[in-house]
């Protein structure tokens, strides 16, 4: 039950996610952002995700709803393609949301803003038909999205012809570089429209936030800047791993598959420091069962500790008795605590698919990076990673698009090893530092939430 009065609170901001863990967790810990700062924020859950969550003692000060994504069983695993889950999100999503913004008017906790995903455009009507203040949240890179803005606008036009991918504030991009469903004109429909079409209605929001802090990507904010009201406000991770300034942030509190915590950390705690490969695709990505192989002897053959997740649906692509033949040297787990891991003195370096919030949990904790992207925007990630933030290496695919054993062990041992892996560390350290003093009071991000929150409150 509510139990604050109205009016004990600055204002109320609704947080709707696009329902995935990359997306729900940056969204949710901005919320603890926003109530540290007297807000009151209620995450606005699909009925599936809230459903199927595993919540960590969810700090009680947030309030969770759920509206229907139109597949409360299971989810847009349970639609035919992402195409009819996108549709139908929209159209019941629209009404659900609308409902939800009256119920909790009519139960005297009228809402103030909305904070969309960037993914969800049609919340923004939603916000306007309230007169709510309405901020979309992109979870994915300035650089990324610049590039999906510029294909909206038609001022990059696909299938690429160009050798070389100009766009502003962004490195020259060779078309491998560029996201997936750029690239491989065609791929996805669905998600090709839906990361493009974030752009249809933006001129109208009256914000855009972004998990990101404006010195990683300066150049790309600034040029955005000029035509949006942007804010960086990230990045998100648990105050405790950044600037310690809110007790109670210790860890993400939604997740979707359950973490192995205490293998992990009791294992991590026998190894050497800086010993350990820890390797992880993030919570979506199929690998190739050919891949998959190539991946374990890889991590076998180059006789470094490793502790890798592979989700229980992955499993059946390890090689048989894979698990035993290496339990010297190398965990296994379904998912990890990834956080606590990173954090964790025994681990080397992340062996990852460059997911943003992967990426940026690594520079917030200084640790380099092995990049093996899989699809969406995680090659574009991984060439900031190496070209542009220097803090780790790309793994290189065959013809066949396949990372061998051999490319994989040798880009671990250059990052573990030698003078090219000690730059990269203090790289690392150096992106540490910059993304702790942007939260940090009177950081660049820790500056904008207040503007945010000064933006909401009603004259
Ligand atoms: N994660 C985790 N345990 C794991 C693997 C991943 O907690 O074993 C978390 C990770 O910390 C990150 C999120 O899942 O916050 C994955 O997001 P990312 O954007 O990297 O990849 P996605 O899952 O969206 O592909
Ligand atoms: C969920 C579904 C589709 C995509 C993503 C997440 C992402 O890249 O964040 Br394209």
């Amino acid at each position: 039950m509510e139990t604050k009065e109205k009016g004990s609170y600055k204002a109320h901001v609704l947080v709707l996610p696009f329902p995935a863990q990359g997306h729900i967790t940056p969204m949710l810990q901005f919320c603890k952002r926003l109530v540290s700062r007297g807000v009151k924020t209620t995450l606005v859950n699909s009925i599936y995700v809230s459903k199927s969550i595993h919540v960590d003692d969810l700090n009680s000060s947030i309030n969770v709803e759920a509206i229907s994504d139109g597949f409360d069983e299971g989810g847009w695993a349970q639609a035919e393609s992402p195409e009819a889950y996108l549709t139908k999100f929209c159209a019941v999503g629209s009404r659900d949301l609308a409902n939800l913004v009256k119920k909790l008017d009519d139960a005297g906790r009228p809402v103030d803003a909305l904070v969309y995903d960037g993914f969800l455009p049609w919340a923004l009507d939603v916000s306007k038909e309230f007169g709510l203040v309405g901020a979309v949240f992109f979870t994915q890179s300035c650089a990324v999205n610049n590039i999906y803005y510029h294909v909206h606008k038609g001022l990059l036009s696909l299938p690429l012809s160009d050798s070389t991918v100009s766009i502003p504030g962004l490195p020259p991009l060779e078309p491998w570089e560029t996201p997936s469903f750029v690239y491989i004109y065609g791929s996805y429909p669905g998600f090709y429209h839906m990361v493009v079409n974030q752009f249809s209605n933006i001129d109208k929001a009256d914000l855009v936030l972004f998990n990101n802090f404006y010195e990683l990507e300066k150049e790309t904010v600034d040029w955005m800047a000029k035509l949006w009201r942007v804010k960086t406000i990230g990045p998100t991770l648990p105050s405790m791993y950044l600037d310690k300034r809110l007790e109670d942030d210790r860890g993400y509190d939604i997740n979707l598959f359950k973490p192995k915590s205490a293998m992990c950390m009791n294992w991590l705690n026998e190894k050497p420091r800086g010993s350990v490969v820890y390797v992880s695709f993030g919570s979506m990505a199929e690998i190739d069962a050919e891949q998959m192989e190539e991946v374990a002897w890889g991590l076998k053959e180059s006789m470094f500790y490793f502790l890798w997740v592979v989700r229980a649906s992955e499993e059946a692509k390890l090689p048989e008795k894979f698990t035993d033949d290496v339990s010297e040297r190398g965990l296994i787990v379904t998912w990890s605590p990834q956080l606590e891991v990173l954090a964790h003195e025994s681990v080397g370096c992340f062996v990852t698919h460059s997911g943003f919030n992967s990426v940026l949990e690594a520079i917030s904790l200084g640790v380099p990076l092995v990049t093996m992207a899989q699809w969406t925007d995680q090659g574009t990630n991984a060439k900031y990673v190496e070209d542009v933030w220097g803090m780790g290496v790309r793994t290189r695919q065959d013809e066949k698009g396949i990372v061998r054993r051999r490319v994989l062990e040798l880009c671990i041992r250059e990052v573990m090893e030698g003078q090219k892996g000690k730059e990269i560390k203090e790289n690392a350290i150096k992106w540490k530092n910059l993304a702790k003093e942007a939260v940090d009071e009177g950081g660049s991000s820790d500056k904008n939430i207040d503007e945010f929150v000064a933006e909401l409150i009603r004259p």
